[in-house]
């Protein structure tokens, strides 16, 4: 983490609630992204590892959760919210809202909760960005807001986050080519280098990216705010990627009002009914399913089999003579 914000956390020891939330909100505003304090104790930290690492255990599968995989470098954990409480308590965490309040205005929606295994590479496979997210053959004029709360989960020393400061809101979010950041100097590069706990915000029209190489697996997620109203870009719809979120009712007590408007309750506005999405691999994906089929059959008969067997053998010792 840059020494200039280390300090500045270490200030906020000391500043009341409002004041923080107004140094926050300063460094969000001017550089685009800023780190927050410890938003949840060890022990938090330690069941949200947990259960986020029950779902790295396998590719989700028939009737075992999982993760997803649609690329190479990272194991997808969709949904976290239904992992553990601590996943709730942060996106609803009182400076979070605060802030958020302040910087995307009392409209917005948290519309998606998501996060990652980044698996150990020499490649910068996901390059510099900004966040794509609205259609932009709509919305030509201005940029409409969005911001993601990001979260380690593991100690990040390399495949941390980087942030070009003060780069936010100036163009339609899009991927940037790394010629173009030739004349961008070194300070002016915010790293996230943090251990497992922190949370920082950005702006997502800033740009940004995981950096490389990425040396050893890292687990983090990221919550995406913006408001619901706002059109989607084409692909998204048609991954239905900003779906309404999935919830655990377990975590759900003592929601204020707030709240349930955060977590989209009752908003039908990007849902979409009898959603199927298109298949990648249509032909992998019958093939597998023919030979679980397969499997299915044959574990079925042998089950018959030894059953008919097992009722054989019993018959012939019934017809032992009793001691
Ligand atoms: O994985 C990272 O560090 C970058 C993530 C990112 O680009 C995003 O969440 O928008
Ligand atoms: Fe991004």
């Amino acid at each position: 983490m840059p020494a200039n914000q280390i300090g500045a956390l270490k200030k906020m020891a000391t500043v009341t609630s409002t004041e923080l939330t107004s140094t926050i909100l300063t460094t969000l505003d001017s550089e685009g992204i800023v780190m927050l304090p410890r938003l949840i104790s060890d022990q938090q930290l330690r069941d949200m590892r947990a259960a986020f690492e029950a779902r790295l255990q396998n590719l989700r599968w028939s009737d075992v959760d999982g993760y997803e995989r649609t690329e190479l470098y990272r194991h997808m954990v969709q949904d976290v919210l239904t992992l553990d409480q601590g996943f709730l308590d942060i996106a609803l965490y009182p400076l979070v809202k605060e802030v958020l309040n302040e910087y995307l205005g009392t409209h917005y929606e948290l519309c998606e909760a998501k996060g990652w295994k980044s698996l150990p590479t020499m490649r910068d496979f996901h390059g510099w960005h900004g966040d794509a997210w609205y259609d932009q053959t709509r919305i030509h004029d201005y940029i409409p807001r969005e911001v993601k709360l990001a979260f380690y989960l593991t100690d990040v020393k390399s495949g941390f986050f980087q942030y070009v400061k003060g780069s936010h809101r100036r163009q339609a979010p899009r991927g940037v080519r790394h010629q173009e950041l030739t004349a961008v100097p070194q300070s002016q590069i915010f790293e996230a280098r943090a251990s497992a706990g922190s949370a920082f915000l950005f702006d997502t029209s800033g740009i940004h990216r995981q950096s490389a190489p990425i040396l050893e697996p890292r687990l983090a997620c990221f919550y995406n705010y913006h408001d619901p109203d706002v059109p989607l870009q084409k692909e998204d719809v048609d991954y239905y990627r900003y779906h309404p979120l999935l919830l655990n009712a377990a975590y759900l007590g003592g929601l204020t009002k707030e709240d349930e408007r955060i977590l989209g309750f009752g908003n039908k506005t990007n849902y979409i009914p009898n959603f199927r999405r298109q298949q990648r691999h249509p032909g992998f994906q019958r093939a597998c399913e023919f030979a679980f089929d397969a499997r299915l059959r044959y574990l079925d008969f042998s089950g018959r089999v030894s059953g008919k067997l097992k009722k054989i053998f019993s018959g012939s010792s019934d017809s032992k003579p009793r001691m």
